[in-house]
């Protein structure tokens, strides 16, 4: 099912495309805050620079990663968890800017979810070539709580599975300034991105940003 919808966003296009019970893409939507979210970004990386995690099987992630807010999605050789402390700097991760907070708290009123609050937000470079594999997102508390997701840069190709790994997936191209919001019944989704592809944004340049709000605690 899609709609398509005008918004007053200076001729863009927002359209909404749902993805089953649960899950919703708010095609652009972020495209009105670019600039202060870029902007917001840079002040964040200056406190908490990308880096290249370990996973628990001992494979350098190909995305390399931060975060912001009071809690931070960190894995090393011990597992995945949320920690209140950057391990890098042994300091909080820095603040949640503003721009984030209200863009997350919208997209997910937008989507049906009232009242979302993160306190968390993992943030996620991408390279040409970098990938992440089919996961789901489970270490928060509360699954009753979605997620809201928005892809800066270069494009990629969201794989969208089932509740199960086996299950088929569909393929979402996701753009600049797009957001995902899952919850409900698709919050246990297995999810991953292929290969991204060599390309070239404007503001963004060779890769591809994406910000993912939980609410972890
Ligand atoms: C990404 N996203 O889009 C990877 N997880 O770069 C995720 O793994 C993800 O987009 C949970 C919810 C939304 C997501
Ligand atoms: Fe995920």
């Amino acid at each position: 099912m899609t709609m398509n919808l005008f918004d007053s966003m200076g001729g863009i296009e927002a359209r909404q495309e749902q993805l089953g019970p649960g899950a919703t893409v708010l095609h652009r939507h972020a495209v009105p805050e670019e600039t202060a979210l870029l902007s917001a970004l840079r002040d964040v990386v200056a406190g908490a620079p990308f880096r290249h995690m370990v996973t628990p099987g001992g494979f350098h992630m190909s995305v390399a990663v931060t975060n912001c807010g009071s809690l931070g999605w960190v894995t090393d050789r011990t597992g995945y968890r949320y920690d209140p402390i950057d391990p890098v700097s042994g300091l909080p991760w820095p603040r949640m800017p503003e721009v984030f907070l209200a863009l997350a708290t919208r997209a997910a009123a937008r989507a049906g979810f009232g009242e979302y609050v993160p306190d968390a937000c993992l943030i996620n470079r991408y390279v040409t070539g970098a990938r992440v594999s089919l996961h789901q997102d489970k270490n928060e508390q509360d699954f009753d709580q979605p997620i809201v997701s928005v892809s800066l840069g270069i494009p990629a190709v969201f794989l969208f599975g089932g509740l199960n790994r086996a299950d088929r997936a569909i393929r979402v191209k996701l753009t600049h300034g797009d957001v995902v919001v899952w919850g409900g019944a698709a919050r246990l989704r297995y999810h991953g991105i292929l290969p991204i592809k060599e390309d070239h944004h404007p503001l963004v340049g060779d890769h591809r940003i994406n910000l993912t709000f939980r609410k972890a605690a």
